[in-house]
């Protein structure tokens, strides 16, 4: 499907600096080491609701991973599904009389244009579920092939009993694991079950569910399965990161791991599993089953798309946070203070700027402390009225757009 339209990404002197990241899967901050190409897949929405704060704070923080590989040279291969065809968005079309392939479209249009206004480069590949059933039933196909599934009442599961890395990325222990399987998505309690956690691979029809026909009989792909389908055929294994929000590390990104390398029997499937924290209002996190969201469409309509940018920007992709307005407020303030300094005929020396923002970004993201950096060099150079440096106000622009993406 249509992806959405990208900016163009300023070059900048001087040298790069190698991304370190935090790998769930290893619990530490690792260097990144891609080759030519980086590969990354990121979960995408499922399209049932407008695009909310959380869903915009986790591709931002994979959109910044892309900027410092591309800063490194290298060329980025990015990937991202939408999950155009599951449970919840068929039981929202229900409630609210809509078909869900036009609810589907329409949820992932207003994505693309709150994506395109934070200036969050597009994947080179966005794909919908329905665009590739065919596709995924044969690589179930393929899993049965390998004798890691079962049949149950016509679904297919996949038997966790056969997935010897299965906890490798979530390091979870079996309660938590049970918990989060039951609260996301799976079912540990459906009778005839071989163990609680194995997952549904193909779901067969049920009246007045969308179906498609394929080897395995009419019906549709489990959740886990798309992404591991889709990643594989566009990045191929061993791609570099495997990214989404932490409410994926389990069950989403452990079943997908296995599933992966029951395919291919490599491991690990990514070579880092990264992810971004929760966003959350009123002290719950900000969820479409809950609503209570901010939609970043609705945050448009008052403010400067930069400066939500901004309200990302200030927290650590790691970490788990609460909305309040006042952040709007602060980051508002920022970007005047910001537009102001680079409108100065000069400042301080803009190479050492751009070495500080390198370098803090480089440490697993650390952009509070790359905006610190700057809130510096801003207010040294409104305090005397410029600077020494004549090119820095053009640089710090250049800066803040290739690494920060934020348009001054
Ligand atoms: N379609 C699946 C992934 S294959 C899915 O989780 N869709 S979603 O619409 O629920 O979420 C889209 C992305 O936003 C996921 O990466 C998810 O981890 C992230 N996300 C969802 N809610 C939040 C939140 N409150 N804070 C931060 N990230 C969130
Ligand atoms: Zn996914």
């Amino acid at each position: 499907m249509r992806s959405w339209s990208a900016q163009n990404v300023p070059q900048l002197p001087g040298e790069s600096i190698p991304l370190r990241l935090y790998d769930t899967s290893a619990g530490q901050v690792r260097q990144s080491d891609p080759g030519p190409t980086a590969r990354m897949y990121v979960c995408g929405i499922t399209p049932y609701d407008a695009t909310h704060l959380g869903h915009a704070n986790t591709y931002h923080a994979f959109d910044l991973v892309g900027r410092m590989w591309r800063d490194a040279g290298h060329d980025v291969h990015y990937t991202q599904n939408a999950t155009d065809v599951d449970d919840p968005l068929l039981e929202r079309a229900a409630q609210t009389g809509i078909a869900w392939q036009e609810l589907a479209e329409r949820e992932i249009e207003l994505f693309r244009g709150d994506m395109e206004a934070l200036r969050i480069l597009p994947p080179r590949e966005y794909v919908g579920v329905t665009e590739v059933v065919g596709r995924v039933a044969e690589l179930i196909a393929k899993l049965s092939a390998k004798g890691v599934t079962y049949e149950l009442d016509g679904d297919v599961y996949f038997s966790v009993a056969d997935a010897p890395k299965f906890g490798q990325v979530s390091g979870y222990g079996e309660p938590e694991m049970l918990e989060l399987f039951a609260e996301r998505g799976g079912d540990p309690d459906r009778p005839g079950k071989r163990n609680p956690l194995d997952w549904l691979l193909w779901r067969a029809e049920r009246p007045g569910e969308p179906a498609w026909d394929s080897p395995l009989g009419r019906g549709r792909p489990g959740w886990h399965v798309e992404c591991t389908a889709i990643a594989l055929d566009n990045l191929g294994p061993g791609y570099d990161v495997a990214g989404g929000g932490s409410d994926l590390i389990f069950p989403h990104h452990e079943c997908g791991a296995s599933e992966g390398h029951a395919l291919t029997g490599e491991w690990p499937f990514a070579r880092f599993y990264t992810h971004a924290g929760m966003v959350a209002l009123d002290g719950e996190k900000m969820s479409k089953s809950r609503g209570n969201l901010v939609f970043v469409s609705r945050l448009r309509q008052e403010h400067d798309p930069m400066a939500i940018r901004l309200v990302l920007l200030a927290h650590h992709y790691r970490a788990d946070w609460e909305y309040v307005p006042e952040l709007m407020a602060e980051a508002e303030r920022r970007l005047a203070t910001w537009r102001s300094a680079v409108a100065l005929p000069g400042g301080p020396a803009g190479e050492e700027l751009l070495a500080r923002v390198r370098e803090r970004l480089a440490d697993d993201l650390d952009s509070p402390g790359a905006l610190a950096a700057i809130d510096a060099w801003a207010g040294d150079a409104l305090a005397h009225g410029g600077g020494p440096d004549a090119s820095a106000p053009a640089l710090v622009r250049s800066l803040a757009d290739a690494l920060l993406g934020v348009a001054l």
